[in-house]
C-alpha cells in the first residue's frame, strides 16, 4: 500500500531526530505554566508534539507546513473539478510531501476497495430510538465496527511494538474509507428513504456523500463537498476531538475506539456542534424581524445575546487571531455559487457587523469568525436543513487528521499519555500564599 511503503521509508530518520532530541536534551525546559493556565483549559500549553498540522494564530491552520490556499491549489484535483481530492490531502497529511495526481486517485482506489459497510452496522443504527441525535448514531456506527480492527487482533497475538503503526494505519484506512457511506447512511435512516447505499466506485470520496443522499448530479454540491472535506480534515493536536484521540489511542486503544471518543468531543457546542447552534442562531436573528434585519437591528439581536450570557456560536477561537481562513474559503465557495441566498447573505452581514461587537463587549480574545460561522449556510442551501446534522459532515472529515495523528504517534513509539494533577492546596504551597479569610475577602471587595 502506497502510503505504507511511503512511511516506511521515512520512519528511520524521524526515529532518529526523536531519539537524538531525547538523548542529548531531554531534560530542557521548552515551556512555562502558569497557575491561572492551570484553571483555564490548559489554554496555551505546548503540551504534546506532532507535525501533521499547526495552527498559526495569525494565519490559521498549516497542514504539513501548507497553508489553506496553498493546499487549495497545490493538491490535485479531481477530473473535472476545481477542489482538491481528499485522497491526495490523506497522502500528504500521512507522508508529509505533496502527491501526484496518480498518488493521490492511488489513496482513492484504497477507499473504494474498503467502503463496504457491514451490515450489522446499519442493525445498530436501525435500533436506536429516532429521536437519536445524529453525533450519537455516527459515535456509535464507528464503535460498531471496532470488532474489525486489525490493530486490536494483531496485538492480541503478540505484534512487536515498532509495528504498531502499520495495522493502525489498515485500521485508518479501512475506517476513513467507510465515513462517506457512514454519513449518509444515517442521514438517510434519519431523514430520507432509509436506505443505505453502496458508494460509486466512480466517484471520488470527498464527493461521495453527495452522490449516496441523491445529489450526486448537483456539481455545485459535489464542489461544496470536496472543499468542507478538506477544510475540516485536521486543526492541530491539542482540539478537544483531536486530543482525545490522541490521548485514547496512547492507551493503545485502537482506531475505532479513539475515533468514536472523539466524536463525542466534537459534539459539544463550543467545538463541532457550534455550526448546528450557528444556524439556529441565524435563523433565531431572521425570524426576530419581519424584513431583512439592517445592520443596526442585527447589531441590537448581537448585544441581547451576549447580555443574556451566551456566546455567539461561530465567533471566537482558543488559538487563531484572525478571520479563520477555513471561513474564507467556504465564504468565497458562497460568493461565487450562492450570492443571493438569504442565510448566506445574513452570514456575510454578520462577518460585517459582529467583530466590532465583539471588540467592545471587551472579554473576548478574538472577535474574529472560525469555520463553524458559514458552513452550515451552505449546506442548508444546498438542501440540508437539518442542521443538526452538520457536525457528522464535520467528524467524517476531522477523522482523516486524527487517523493521521494516531498512526505517526504509534510509528514513533509515543506511550501512554499521562499528565499530573495537583491539589489547589499543593498550588496554594507552592505560590506561598496564605489563604485569605472569607470575612477578610468580603471586606476587600466591598472598599
Ligand atoms: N460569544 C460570546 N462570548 C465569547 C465568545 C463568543 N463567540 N467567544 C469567547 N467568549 C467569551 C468566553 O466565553 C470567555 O468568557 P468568560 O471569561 O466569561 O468565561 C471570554 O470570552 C474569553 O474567552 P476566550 O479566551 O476569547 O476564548 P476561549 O479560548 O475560552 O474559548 C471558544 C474559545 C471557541 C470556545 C469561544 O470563543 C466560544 O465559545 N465561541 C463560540 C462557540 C464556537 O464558535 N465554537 C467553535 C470554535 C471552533 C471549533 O472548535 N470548531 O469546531
Amino acid at each position: 500500500m502506497i502510503i505504507e511503503e511511503k512511511i516506511a521509508a521515512e520512519l528511520p530518520e524521524w526515529r532518529q531526530r526523536v531519539s537524538h532530541l531525547i538523548k542529548h536534551h531531554g531534560n530542557q525546559k521548552v515551556c512555562d505554566v502558569t497557575v491561572e493556565q492551570l484553571y483555564a483549559g490548559i489554554r496555551g500549553v505546548q503540551i504534546q508534539v506532532s507535525d501533521i498540522s499547526y495552527v498559526e494564530p495569525y494565519q490559521g491552520i498549516l497542514l504539513r507546513g501548507y497553508s489553506i490556499p496553498e493546499i487549495l491549489e497545490l493538491l490535485p484535483k479531481a477530473p473535472g473539478s476545481e477542489i482538491p481530492l481528499a485522497g491526495g490531502l490523506y497522502y500528504l497529511l500521512m507522508v508529509d510531501r505533496l502527491p501526484s495526481l496518480g498518488e493521490a486517485q492511488a489513496v482513492e482506489a484504497e477507499w473504494k476497495k474498503r467502503a463496504t459497510i457491514p451490515g450489522y452496522v446499519v442493525d445498530v443504527l436501525r435500533a436506536l430510538p429516532s429521536s437519536t441525535h445524529p453525533m450519537t448514531m455516527f459515535s456509535q456506527a464507528i464503535l460498531a465496527l471496532q470488532s474489525e480492527s486489525v490493530f486490536t487482533r494483531q496485538y492480541s497475538n503478540g505484534l512487536v511494538k515498532e509495528d504498531y503503526w502499520k495495522p493502525t494505519l489498515e485500521d485508518s484506512l479501512n475506517l476513513t474509507a467507510k465515513l462517506p457511506g457512514l454519513a449518509a447512511c444515517i442521514y438517510n435512516l434519519k431523514y430520507r428513504d432509509g436506505i443505505c447505499l453502496e458508494s460509486d466506485p466512480d466517484v471520488d470520496w470527498g464527493a461521495s456523500f453527495a452522490q449516496l443522499i441523491g445529489k450526486g448530479n448537483d456539481w455545485e454540491y459535489r464542489e461544496l463537498m470536496r472543499l468542507y472535506m478538506i477544510l475540516h480534515s485536521d486543526h492541530e493536536g491539542g482540539n478537544v476531538s483531536a486530543h482525545t484521540a490522541h490521548l485514547v489511542n496512547s492507551a493503545l486503544s485502537d482506531i475505532y475506539y479513539a475515533s468514536s471518543a472523539a466524536i463525542n468531543g466534537l459534539a459539544g457546542p463550543l467545538h463541532g456542534v457550534a455550526n448546528q447552534e450557528c444556524i439556529r442562531w441565524l435563523q433565531d436573528l431572521r425570524r426576530n424581524f419581519d424584513a431583512f434585519p439592517t445592520r443596526e437591528q442585527l447589531e441590537s439581536y448581537a448585544w441581547e445575546t451576549l447580555k443574556s450570557g451566551q456566546v455567539i456560536p461561530g465567533y471566537g477561537h482558543a488559538v487563531l487571531r484572525v478571520t479563520d481562513p477555513r471561513f474564507t474559503a467556504l465564504l468565497e465557495f458562497g460568493k461565487k455559487y450562492l450570492q443571493d441566498d438569504e442565510l448566506f447573505r445574513l452570514v456575510n452581514m454578520v462577518y460585517e457587523v459582529l467583530p466590532e461587537v465583539l471588540s467592545q463587549y471587551g472579554k473576548v480574545k478574538n472577535p474574529w469568525p472560525n469555520v463553524d460561522a458559514v458552513s452550515g449556510s451552505l449546506q442548508v442551501h444546498y438542501g440540508l436543513t437539518q442542521f443538526d446534522f452538520h457536525t457528522v459532515l464535520f467528524g467524517v472529515s476531522r477523522i482523516l487528521g486524527l487517523t493521521t495523528h494516531a498512526v505517526w504517534a504509534r510509528a514513533l513509539g509515543k506511550p501512554i499519555e499521562r499528565p499530573k494533577s495537583l491539589t489547589t492546596r499543593m498550588l496554594e504551597e507552592m505560590v506561598e500564599t496564605v489563604r485569605v479569610p472569607v470575612a477578610m475577602e468580603s471586606e476587600v471587595g466591598a472598599s
